[in-house]
């Protein structure tokens, strides 16, 4: 990619450069980007760097990086780069240090205390907002955030530890193995036991931690988004299901066995289909005993807890579940088999009744309702619908009596801090969806990190009493509009403009297709400077990282993800708990329709936006404070550096936005009497008052700095990109003179 060397000679276009290894080459000029001087070899913060180029980016991390320094700051922002082993810097002397503001050095804890200490001076929300690609430690820095909240927040015990330990529950309802060498650079090592990434599934979660008026953890919620359905039912060969199903089969008791008629996990066709059950290393039995303890600790009892399993077998027992063809138009039946006694007892409901609302549907023939049967196709795809549906819906029910057990029935009314723990930015060799709406909100939450990022900027302009009107700003909105929009026209009927819309229009046509969404997509939006159509299917966005190229294969199914009206009064009409009650959380959704058969809830894309929008509304009334998360290799392995890897991540991450911005403004800022005593010695001239501000402007004039190119400030110099190199070079050339002439005087008197 880039190596750093020195000019030798130029010669029109090509340059003669020598390189740090020793080599000489022949370069095109053109092709040539300036390094940064010495002294701002590795520092904490990218953009004092003058030069704030790739390479002198991806230069300082790596330096950074290979002395175990693993936090740096790109402005406001901290890049948390995986070390991938113990760094010990997590020890209670690291939380005293930066409590007591003992180092500067960044720190997800030093993060941490600002967040704590502006909540408790200025009695603001803060948030902090965590991203980063799968394996880049978003969870792990997440977690630290958490422990040093903790620490200040009131010892250990309590209910910081609750919160902690909930963990072990999202991940075994939310994680799952899976080999994430979906991108063809990425290499994994099949040798290796870290082969397979254990990845959450979960697209995002937050947890605001509640705090009393004293700044003691009082409480805390949980809100989660976008939890990956498909894998309860579908896996790819190598990948395995979410951890919980494996720990239930291995871990369960006898007893709770012959409750729940539950097999090993090798005679469950939705576990078995990709050919992998076990994970090197990793002892499901016992992960399960954990959770146990974990669900006894946030107040799930045992009672609940059997229910809980007894959804899991059920939905393994679904997979089981098989059909026969009973006329010649293909029409099916389930077999009446242990499959289909088994989840139905578990799911509280007769065979029979289960046996109907799989292989079957209802039309509306006059005033009567008329059960129709289905394909075989479709019997499945009801099927693995239900156990998807009943998936989802345990895994939300959870996450309420997560949060019953954290408030402990008080409404929560003091300040708090909330971590967003969410999917970066994904490009990758095969877009659909879900990365659609991942990076849809992705989107969002760049607006919202380039506004607080002009505000602050803003702010220390102001302060400084300097123009800001020189700093050019774009903003992405006309990206988001691409996905958002709605015009009204007259007589309130809404024409659909942005892809969002289309999309759902295209979801409720009749016979659509994926490729007749594509071809909408491109007939509305073909005009617009942010999309691509492109050939087939697929369709491109210019987004704020790159672009990307979607592939509209199963958007409409997975945007509808319809549920039967039978499966839903199925469950509405069982004897257990469970079920009854998720079925009436979707009769609370506003359901378009109950009659057909691809009965529909307000689609998944609608969902996912209103989501956005209550997220995007709390995060507003924060005050927010980012870490962007680096995977620096695709190995997990420790000390290992891919710097296109790297490149690609903070390309994702907005870190060249902050650049961007800098750049656009006057990255560099040094106190007037910091520049006076580093460059004052260089004026040819004595001027007549030697007060730091003389003596900067002077220096500015004689080494000819042009007007356009710096502002004063009330305390503070602020120069563009590059400026300070030129001041730099000229200082290190004077004082190279004067060493060479005490060389000279100490040769002498010897
Ligand atoms: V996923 O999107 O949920 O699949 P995350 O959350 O980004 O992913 P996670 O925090 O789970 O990644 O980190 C992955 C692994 O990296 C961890 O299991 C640790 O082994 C390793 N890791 C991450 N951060 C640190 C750290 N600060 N110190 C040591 C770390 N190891
Ligand atoms: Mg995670």
């Amino acid at each position: 990619m880039w190596a750093s060397g020195t000019v030798q000679s130029t010669s029109g276009e090509e340059s003669i450069v020598s390189l740090s290894n020793g080599n000489v080459i022949k370069v095109c000029t053109s092709q040539l980007l300036p390094a940064n001087p010495g002294i701002l070899e590795g520092v904490n913060d990218l953009i004092q760097l003058s030069y704030l180029n790739e390479p002198s980016v991806l230069h300082n991390l790596k330096r950074r990086y290979s002395h175990d320094m693993i936090y740096s700051k790109a402005g406001p922002v901290l890049i948390a780069v995986n070390p991938f082993k113990d760094v010990q810097i997590y020890g209670k002397d690291f939380v005293t240090s930066y409590r007591e503001k003992a180092t500067d050095s960044p720190h997800v804890f030093a993060m941490a205390d600002n967040a704590y200490n502006e909540m408790m001076n200025d009695g603001l929300n803060q948030s902090i907002i965590i991203s980063g690609e799968s394996g880049a430690g978003k969870t792990e820095t997440a977690k630290f955030a958490m422990q040093y909240l903790a620490s200040l927040g009131g010892g250990y015990g309590g209910k910081e530890c609750k919160i902690l330990r909930t963990h072990c529950i999202l991940e075994a309802f939310g994680n799952a193995k899976t080999s994430r060498n979906d991108n063809s650079s990425r290499f994994v090592s099949s040798s290796s036991p870290l082969s397979f990434a254990l990845c959450s599934l979960l697209k995002g979660k937050l947890i605001d931690i509640h705090f009393t008026a004293s700044g003691k953890i009082s409480g805390a919620n949980i809100q989660t988004f976008l939890l990956e359905k498909s894998r309860v039912v579908q896996l790819a060969a190598g990948e395995r299901s979410y951890h919980i199903f494996y720990q239930l089969c291995a871990g369960a008791s006898p007893a709770l066995r012959e409750r729940l008629n539950l097999k090993m996990a090798n005679e469950y066709n939705y576990l078995v289909q990709s050919d992998c059950l076990v994970i090197n290393g990793v002892d499901d039995g016992q992960k399960f005993q954990k959770l146990k303890e974990a669900f006894d600790i946030v107040q799930i009892c045992k009672e609940e807890q059997e229910q809980v399993f007894a959804m899991l077998a059920a939905v393994l027992w679904l997979g089981n579940i098989s059909f026969q063809v009973i006329d010649k138009e293909n029409h099916v039946e389930a077999l009446a088999d242990e499959a289909l006694t088994s989840a139905a007892t578990l799911i509280g409901c007769a065979p029979h009744e289960l046996m109907q609302a799989i292989s079957t549907y209802r039309i509306q023939v006059g005033k009567d309702r008329i059960a129709k049967k289905l394909t075989l196709q479709q019997a499945i795809g009801t099927r693995d619908a239900l156990a998807k549906f009943i998936y989802a819906s345990l895994f939300d029910w959870l996450v309420e009596q997560i949060n019953k057990s954290l408030e402990a029935g008080k409404k929560h009314i003091g300040r708090s801090i909330s971590i967003l723990d969410i999917y970066g930015f994904e490009s990758l060799k095969k877009n659909s969806f879900e990365q659609f709406c991942i990076n849809y909100a992705n989107e969002r939450l760049q607006q919202h990190f380039n506004r607080h990022l002009l505000k602050l900027e803003q702010e220390e302009y102001d302060l400084e009493g300097i123009d800001w009107s020189k700093v050019v700003f774009e903003d992405n909105q006309e990206c988001l509009d691409l996905f958002e929009k709605i015009e009204l026209e007259l007589g309130l009927t809404k024409k659909p403009l942005g892809i969002l819309s289309l999309l759902d229009e295209e979801s409720n046509a009749p016979n659509s297709t994926d490729f007749t969404l594509a071809n909408k997509l491109k007939q509305h939006l073909n005009s617009n400077s942010y999309f691509k159509g492109d050939r087939g299917r697929a369709f491109g966005v210019l987004h704020f990282a790159g672009e990307v190229h979607y592939d509209t294969n199963g958007f409409l199914d997975k945007n509808r993800d319809p549920l039967s009206s039978e499966v839903v009064q199925l469950l509405s009409s069982c004897d257990s708990q469970l079920p009854q009650l998720f079925a009436k959380k979707m009769f609370n959704q506003p359901l378009q329709s109950v009659t057909s058969l691809d009965t529909t809830m307000q689609s998944v894309a609608l969902q996912f936006k209103g989501q956005l929008f209550k997220l995007m509304h709390q995060l507003e009334s924060t005050r927010p404070h980012f870490i962007c998360c680096i995977k620096p290799n695709s190995k997990q392995l420790p000390g290992t550096y891919e710097e296109d890897l790297v490149l690609q991540q903070l390309r994702c991450c907005g870190i060249f936005e902050v650049i961007r911005i800098s750049r656009s403004g006057y990255p560099t800022r040094m106190t007037h009497q910091a520049f006076s005593e580093r460059y004052g010695f260089l004026l040819s001239e004595p001027i007549v008052s030697q007060d730091s501000l003389s003596i900067s402007v002077a220096l500015l004039k004689q080494f000819n700095v042009l007007p356009q190119m710096y502002q004063i400030g009330y305390t503070k110099l602020f120069l563009r990109t590059g400026q300070i190199s030129a001041l730099e070079d000229r200082r290190k050339q004077v004082l190279r003179g004067v060493i060479e002439v005490q060389k000279y005087f100490r040769g002498h008197r010897a």
